[in-house]
């Protein structure tokens, strides 16, 4: 009887140090992944700078430029319709934000080619029926190293063609923004691009990065957008 005791009461003691272990190694676990409590992420609402000023062709062949954008609160990316890598889900992705934000009249989807000697405004029109694309969901192209300069200073994305003789000759300063925002595909030998859709606010600045190939991180691009479309609009700056 008292042996048997004595036994119980290893076990129990021999099960709740298991537990205890376990539970320490989950805590060192998570503290080894998870960033430190108030790091700064690319997803949370920052400010990473104004869009510069850009002229390009929307795939009805209307011109657009940044003025177009004044006031509205939009989400940009780099795509091309031939990728078979990150682009269709990235455009998935915005088709889906156009159906959950179908009330929000002031938003726009902006995604830009880059590949614009084969992704004419004809070739971006089907593409767009692809995604059941509605008026708020522009699909730009334009002259090549605008939209390699636009992707890489103004956005501080990576677009890298390595078909091209040499990187393209951008007229402002090189700022190099995170470095996080560089990441990028290609291993096809095609054009490199980030994934990342760029959160842009009624002012024309960047607000967050959002990889649209996790589903967390476009969580979370939902919620700032929230936030971004009830922000006034700036004075002067309404439509
Ligand atoms: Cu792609």
């Amino acid at each position: 009887m008292a042996t048997r005791r004595v036994s119980k009461l290893v076990i129990a003691a021999g099960l709740g140090l298991a537990v205890l272990l376990a539970a320490a190694a989950t805590a060192w676990r998570v503290r080894v992944v998870a960033p430190p409590p108030g790091a700064p992420t690319l997803e949370q609402l920052g400010d990473y700078g104004r869009v510069p000023r850009f002229t390009l062709t929307e795939r009805s062949g209307r011109r657009i430029t940044l003025e177009d954008l004044r006031g509205l609160v939009w989400v940009a990316d780099f795509i091309y319709t031939e990728c078979t890598e990150s682009c269709p889900t990235q455009s998935l992705q915005f088709a889906q934000l156009q159906r959950e934000f179908a009330e929000a009249a002031d938003l726009r989807l902006v995604s830009i080619t880059v590949d614009p000697q084969h992704d004419t405004p004809e070739v971006l029109r089907r593409y767009a029926e692809r995604y059941t694309a509605g008026h708020r969901w522009w699909f730009l192209t334009g002259d090549k190293t605008d939209i390699y300069c636009l992707a890489q200073q103004g956005f501080r994305l990576s677009a890298v063609d390595p078909a091209a003789p040499a990187p393209p000759t951008c007229h402002q300063a090189l700022g190099l923004g995170p470095t996080a925002a560089w990441a990028s595909h290609g291993s096809k030998g095609l054009v490199m691009h980030s994934a990342r859709a760029v959160l842009v606010d009624r002012a024309a600045r960047i607000r967050a990065y959002h990889l649209a190939t996790e589903p967390e991180s476009m969580k979370s691009l939902r919620a700032n957008l929230r936030r971004l479309l009830a922000e006034a609009a700036p004075a002067g700056g309404s439509r």
